[in-house]
Order: C-alpha cells, then sequence, then structure tokens
C-alpha cells in the first residue's frame, strides 16, 4: 500500500538506523491496511504520520562516579510517545544494548498496548546504556539518583509514569523516587512498581507474568483446551519469567525452562520456583548457579546454542512464553517449535519474535498472541496503583488479581473480535494491532492537530 509504505521510506530518511523501531512499526502498519482503506478519516487526518512521531523525545547525559572515584558517563532518554488516551506511561530499562531504536520501539508498542486495555494512559518509555551487572548497590543509587537529575523535570503523576522493565526493579524505583521527591519536594504517585511500604500496589511485581498466563489460558480455552498438564517453555529469569513460571506451576502446568543472557536451563520435571527465585531475586546470581543445586536440570551455556537461534526453542513443549527481550526467537527457532509439537506462544517480553517468526507462527496458524496484548498486564495493574495512590487507598492481593484478570479477558476479547471483525480469526497480531490503533486515532483526531 502506497501510503503506509511512503511512511516508512520518510521514517527511514528523518530516523536513519532505528533497525528495531521500523520493525515495530512495520508491522503495524502491515495491519492496518484495510482499515485505512475503508476508514479515510485516519488518513485524512494523517494519523499514521503522527503516530509514528513521538511527541517529544528527551536524550541526556548521565554522569556519576564510581566505586573506584572514576567519572562515568552514559546516555538517558525518556521518549514521550502520544498522550491521546493518558499521561505517558512506560518502563524505564537499563541495559548496554539501549540506543534511540530501542527505546523508539519500546515506546511505540506501548502507545498501543496501553490502548488496548481500555485505560487511560498513552504511552512512553525511557532508559539508559547503564549496565547494572556488576555494579555495587552504591553505584546503582548513584546512577539513578544522577538519571533523575535530569528526567525529574519532565515526568509527573500527570504527565508521565515511568515504571520497571529490564534492569529496573523495586530497588532502582526507589532510588529514582528518592531523588525526585528530593529535588520536587513532592510526595506523589509519580512512579510504579513502587515498594510495598512507601505506597506500591499489591500484586505489580507478579502482574505481567501472571497476566501473560491469564491471557494464554484464554487462547487455548478458545480452542477448548487447557494449560494444566501441559509443558511449558519459559526464556528468561527477570521478573516477567519468573512470575509466568510461578502461575503457570499454579495452574497445574509444566514449566520445564527458563534463561538468562548466558544460558539456558532445561528440567524435564518442572522448574523449582523457590530455588529460582533464591537465587535470582536473593542472590542475584546466575542460572549456571541453578543446575548445580538441581541434579536433575541440565544447563546448555550460550556458547552451544544453534547458529541460527537459541537452545531454549529446541526443546519439547506444547506452549512457549518468550519473556526475555526483543527478537530472542528467530525464524528457525520457531520452525523447530512447531516441529516439535508447539500450538500456543504468548509473548511475555515485547516483540521478541522476528518479523521471520511472526510469519511462521502466522502461517502454522498456531495461538499466537503478541506481546502488546499477553503482556499488558504489567502496565494495566500500574494504572491500578495509581488510582490506588490518587484515592489513598490500598486495595488487598485478590482484589487487584482479580481486576488484572478482568483487564486480561478485556483485552482478550477486544484482540480476538477485532480479527474475526477482519476475517482473520486466528491473527492476534492483526487483532491487537488494529483495536489499539482505532482508540488512540480517534481519540488524536477528537482533540484536533496538536
Ligand atoms: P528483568 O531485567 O527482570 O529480566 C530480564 C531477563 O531477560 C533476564 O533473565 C536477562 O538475563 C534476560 N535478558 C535480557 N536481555 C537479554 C539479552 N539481550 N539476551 C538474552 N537474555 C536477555 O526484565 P523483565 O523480566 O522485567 O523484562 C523482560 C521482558 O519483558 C522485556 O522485553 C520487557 O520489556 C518485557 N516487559 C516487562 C514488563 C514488566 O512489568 N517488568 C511489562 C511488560 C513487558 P540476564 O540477567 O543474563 O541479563
Ligand atoms: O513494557 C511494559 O509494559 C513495561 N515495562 C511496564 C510499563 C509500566 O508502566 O508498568
Amino acid at each position: 500500500m502506497p501510503y503506509t509504505h511512503n511512511t516508512i521510506v520518510k521514517l527511514q530518511k528523518s530516523s536513519p538506523a532505528q533497525t528495531e523501531f521500523y520493525q515495530a512499526v512495520e508491522e503495524v502498519l502491515d495491519s492496518l491496511g484495510p482499515v485505512l482503506d475503508e476508514e479515510s478519516r485516519f488518513c485524512q487526518h494523517a494519523i499514521i504520520e503522527r503516530m509514528v512521531e513521538p511527541e517529544r523525545q528527551i536524550m541526556f547525559r548521565v554522569a556519576w562516579v564510581d566505586d573506584q572515584g572514576k567519572v562515568q558517563v552514559n546516555k538517558g532518554y525518556r521518549v514521550e510517545f502520544n498522550s491521546a488516551l493518558g499521561p505517558y506511561k512506560g518502563g524505564i530499562r537499563f541495559h548496554p544494548s539501549v540506543n534511540a531504536s530501542i527505546m523508539k520501539f519500546l515506546g511505540f508498542e506501548q502507545v498501543l498496548k496501553n490502548a488496548l486495555t481500555g485505560l487511560p494512559l498513552g504511552g512512553g518509555k525511557g532508559g539508559a546504556n547503564f549496565d547494572p551487572k556488576g555494579k555495587s548497590n552504591g553505584e546503582i543509587m548513584r546512577f539513578c539518583q544522577a538519571f533523575i537529575n535530569e528526567l525529574y523535570r519532565h515526568i509527573g503523576p500527570r504527565t508521565d509514569v515511568p515504571a520497571g522493565d529490564i534492569g529496573v526493579g523495586t530497588r532502582e524505583i526507589g532510588y529514582m523516587f528518592g531523588q525526585y521527591k528530593k529535588l520536587t519536594n513532592n510526595f506523589d504517585g509519580v512512579f510504579t512498581g513502587k515498594d510495598l511500604l512507601w505506597g506500591g500496589s499489591l500484586a505489580r511485581k507478579e502482574a505481567t507474568g501472571y497476566g501473560c498466563v491469564y491471557f494464554a489460558e484464554h487462547m487455548l480455552e478458545g480452542n477448548k483446551d487447557t494449560l494444566e498438564g501441559k509443558e511449558c517453555l519459559v526464556s528468561g529469569s527477570g521478573n516477567v519469567a519468573i512470575h509466568t513460571i510461578e502461575k503457570l506451576l499454579a495452574l497445574g502446568a509444566k514449566p520445564v525452562s527458563c534463561t538468562d543472557s548466558q544460558g539456558t536451563i532445561y528440567q524435564k520435571s518442572g522448574i523449582d520456583i523457590s530455588c529460582l527465585k533464591q537465587i535470582k531475586e536473593v542472590e542475584n546470581g546466575r542460572l549456571s548457579d541453578y543446575a548445580k543445586r538441581q541434579s536433575d536440570a541440565k544447563y546448555i551455556s550460550r556458547d552451544n546454542y544453534p547458529e541460527d537461534g537459541h537452545a531454549v526453542w529446541r526443546l519439547q513443549g506444547q506452549v512457549a512464553f518468550p519473556c526475555a527481550t526483543q527478537n530472542e526467537l528467530t525464524a528457525a527457532d520457531a520452525r523447530a517449535l512447531l516441529d516439535n509439537g508447539c500450538i500456543a506462544v504468548c509473548e511475555g517480553a515485547n516483540m521478541p519474535c522476528t518479523s521471520d517468526a511472526a510469519d511462521v507462527l502466522l502461517k502454522a496458524k498456531i495461538a499466537y498472541a503478541p506481546g502488546k496484548a499477553a503482556n499488558a498486564g504489567g502496565v494495566a495493574t500500574s494504572q491500578l496503583e495509581m488510582a490506588q495512590n490518587a484515592s489513598m487507598q490500598r486495595w488487598t492481593f485478590d482484589e487487584v488479581d482479580q481486576k488484572l484478570k478482568d483487564i486480561m479477558r478485556g483485552i482478550y476479547q477486544r484482540t480476538r473480535d477485532t480479527a474475526i471483525e477482519l476475517d482473520q480469526p486466528t491473527n492476534f497480531i492483526l487483532g491487537a494491532n488494529v483495536a489499539g490503533f482505532r482508540r488512540v486515532a480517534d481519540a488524536m483526531i477528537q482533540q484536533g492537530v496538536v
């Protein structure tokens, strides 16, 4: 379609060398073809051109002093992508791979994800190319403070509300919030994912993983199936992976794998969640330590991964939950999953499948949920945290979990119903993209050219 094609060509000129950002935009624009043909108001209002350009992008120097007294410099970002539906909302990522392309792909996905939840949330993302691995607690604190010394002026409970993502958990949110409060003299709900002691919500920590499993349950139920007894392949071993594994175990499924950036664990008898939590959450250790403590667990080091993909997706399993990072599942991995009898893929991470892998899964017509639908439970529960902060209330774990379940059912139904309406009932990428897009686009039209 010339309109969407021209948009990509223009984007490549105005924002050069942003591969991951183009990947995210192309997937969405591919979905929008039929909608743009039939609903001409979107073209008349140049909605596509406006949606692919962030409303504001902040890039800044983060200078801090390490334990040796040496000055270190990193690059910080906050991409305030779209505020048509509410304040900018999205996580902060600390990882050495962070750059403008990664920030923009994540921010763009976040806008549509947040729209799909049905909640009043705009979309944004931030982070820094800072590597938390091997840093002392003091270094982490000083980095977070230096990061907020610039960012504090751009965020606020009604403007932009950051949360965690890769490399940013409750500890980092604590240090960032502390510095924000010091600089502004305001104790307000400007971050989500806060500790329970000072304004956090019960079940926020668990929400992304639990929500992802709730989504998978709905998908399987749609095919008159359940998760019970299914061997599940999970990647990652951070916040999202751990709580995906925890909820799978609670529902009688058998998660048999997890990964970190150095290797893969395969345990046919099922992952031992308390051992995994002890190593990752308490000791800040590596999965190689897990293998040493679990006699029937096999550790596959990254050096032994297949050349065209990842060891975890070559294992036997019926449902796959990629919960680590972008582009961690290749087309060859997707074919291997299908050959091994995989019936469903549910994305806990953001854009974990390469475009080719997504094509393979869509052609196979298995149950396949994109991250912007399946992992939206995290941000949705962030909104529940904002609601509790604003009303000075505290809901129980079960109340929040019940609301999360209701929200995930709503996201599933919106995604499925839109896919059915567009005559491609198994294409949940199409369903999620179009359902999210329509909500943002109509809000933008109603708010005029701004
Ligand atoms: P964590 O930092 O808690 O965990 C990340 C996990 O992924 C770790 O096991 C890490 O291994 C692994 N990982 C990260 N980068 C790479 C890489 N380049 N190659 C291989 N493994 C890697 O992050 P989260 O669990 O919070 O986030 C995981 C994914 O879920 C991300 O895509 C994030 O954007 C997405 N997400 C997170 C939400 C949240 O609420 N936290 C909400 C929605 C989506 P190692 O420790 O070795 O680096
Ligand atoms: O990708 C995501 O949705 C997140 N990292 C969570 C964002 C949030 O604001 O809770």
